[in-house]
């Protein structure tokens, strides 16, 4: 046989090994759920458990569950912080590495129940739960697969029946879970059974989204930094198959994803939060923020303080989209929608052009020049990622001058110019698309300068 058929054909099993199951929606457009998913953009991650009161990042499973004793722990004050902040789902740690259960399980001595805290009584993730939902903010859970504290993770199999049933309190228990993180760190060599699990979550709660490891429908950016990579594409092909698969970049405000006594000075700076944002959100993929809580259960003050910074810096610079008002003229009619809309509303309506060739192209005029420096584009994923090449010209009332090329645009583009630039018209040029593109919203911005 030749040689390539005899590799190919060894490369089968593994395929099928990888192919995911046909539960997970195939295509290539977003399922309703990861649209909406996508739209939030910000969500705080916490990490929270015995970690925590013993200054670790990984613990190795044999803290005593009298050591997970906060002071002042107030589910409230986190989603508070994160809702003021702009922060729309939040994702607390239920279960990290070590094993520990910030819920009472039935499946485990080793949790809430067996400790001081709250004389056994306490649960937070009923309190994250109910928090998130009063306010109106979406709530995550992450459960770590790797265990090192209970003794079935040793069995394949009979760990799967362990986590499912965790699974089961979970997603049964607490209300809507908009997110499940499956962590893939650690337990080497472990199998588990991630098509068992995906059926699992479908049946307990089908609309929520699995995230990361496994049947994934979110999927880690593959850094921890907070920056995904430009261009950014939504869909992956596996086994053949086409899927909408959107990113989302975990990241720390401080060093550690747990609080620790002594890395106040690690708090990063709005400056540098405002890079990640635009790396993040900019280049259309979520940003989920680690703010942990420390010892008392609460988040620190110096991080919610950052946290509004960051929020005041973000309506500042996203205060007006200076393109509201302007004339705007199309390439071609809509099919759906009117660009002007997607110019003064955004988000609202959909233009989409009427086919791709020649260039399509949505043109902003103003009577006096008007100063920006950045663009923000959304294009109308519902219909998938069709746009390949993009470039924005500006008018300085006698010509046009390319300021700007790019490719993906997807849930969100932030192209930010080197300096600020007065002009009378801006134009979007879609040079490349798959098929008739559309544009959900499109802006032009100015920054203040302490934030340039
Ligand atoms: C990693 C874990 O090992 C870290 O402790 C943290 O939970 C991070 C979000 O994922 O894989």
């Amino acid at each position: 046989m030749h040689r390539i058929a005899i590799i190919a054909l060894m490369l089968l099993p593994l395929l099928a090994v990888y192919a995911w199951p046909p539960e997970r929606p195939a295509g290539d457009t977003p399922t309703p759920e990861q649209f909406a998913w996508q739209d939030l953009e910000l969500g705080i991650f916490c990490h929270f458990g015995t970690n925590t009161f013993h200054g670790v990042e990984w613990g190795d499973g044999t803290a005593s569950p009298d050591s997970f004793n906060p002071s002042e722990f107030d589910a409230r004050q986190w989603v508070a912080a994160a809702k003021d902040a702009g922060f729309k789902y939040l994702i607390v740690t239920a279960k990290h590495h070590d094993g520990f259960c910030l819920w009472p399980t039935g499946r485990s001595d080793y949790s809430v129940r067996s400790s001081k805290w709250r004389d056994g009584k306490g649960d937070v993730i009923r309190e994250v739960a109910d928090a998130c939902h009063e306010a109106g903010i979406k709530f995550g859970i992450y459960l770590s697969p790797w265990d090192r504290h209970e003794p079935c993770y040793a069995d394949n199999k009979a760990y799967d029946e362990y986590y499912m049933a965790q699974m089961t309190e979970l997603l049964s228990n607490y209300g809507e879970v908009t997110e499940f993180w499956c962590d893939g760190a650690g337990g080497k060599g472990h199998v588990y059974n991630w098509d068992a699990y995906y059926r699992h979550l479908k049946k307990l709660q089908p609309k929520c989204l699995q995230a990361i490891a496994g049947v994934a429908e979110i999927r880690w950016v593959g850094n921890e930094d907070g920056f995904a990579p430009d261009p950014m594409w939504n869909v992956v092909e596996r086994g053949g198959k086409k899927y909408w698969f959107p990113a989302e970049c975990d990241a720390r405000i401080r060093r550690n994803w747990f609080w620790h006594p002594n890395d106040a000075n690690t708090l990063k700076s709005v400056e540098y939060l405002l890079k990640m944002y635009h790396g993040s959100v900019g280049h259309g993929a979520g940003l989920l923020l680690n703010v942990a809580p420390d010892d008392r259960g609460l988040l620190p003050e110096q991080d919610v303080a950052r946290l509004k910074e960051f929020r005041a810096a973000l309506a500042a610079i996203y205060k007006e989209n200076l393109l509201a008002g302007s004339t705007v003229t199309v390439s071609s009619e809509a099919v759906v929608g009117s660009a002007q809309h997607v110019v003064d509303a955004g988000l609202s309506d959909v233009w989409q052009a009427v086919e791709n060739n020649p260039e399509a192209w949505v043109e902003a005029m103003w009577p006096e020049p008007v100063t920006f420096d950045r663009f923000v584009t959304q294009e109308a994923i519902h219909l998938g990622q069709r746009i390949r090449e993009y470039a924005i010209d500006v008018y300085d009332g006698a010509i046009w001058h390319r300021v700007h090329e790019g490719t993906s645009i997807g849930h969100k583009k932030i192209d930010i110019l080197p300096e600020p630039i007065a002009a009378r018209g801006v134009r979007l040029v879609i040079k490349n698309a798959t098929e008739a593109p559309g544009l959900r919203a499109f802006g032009a911005y100015l920054a203040p300068e302490e934030y340039r």
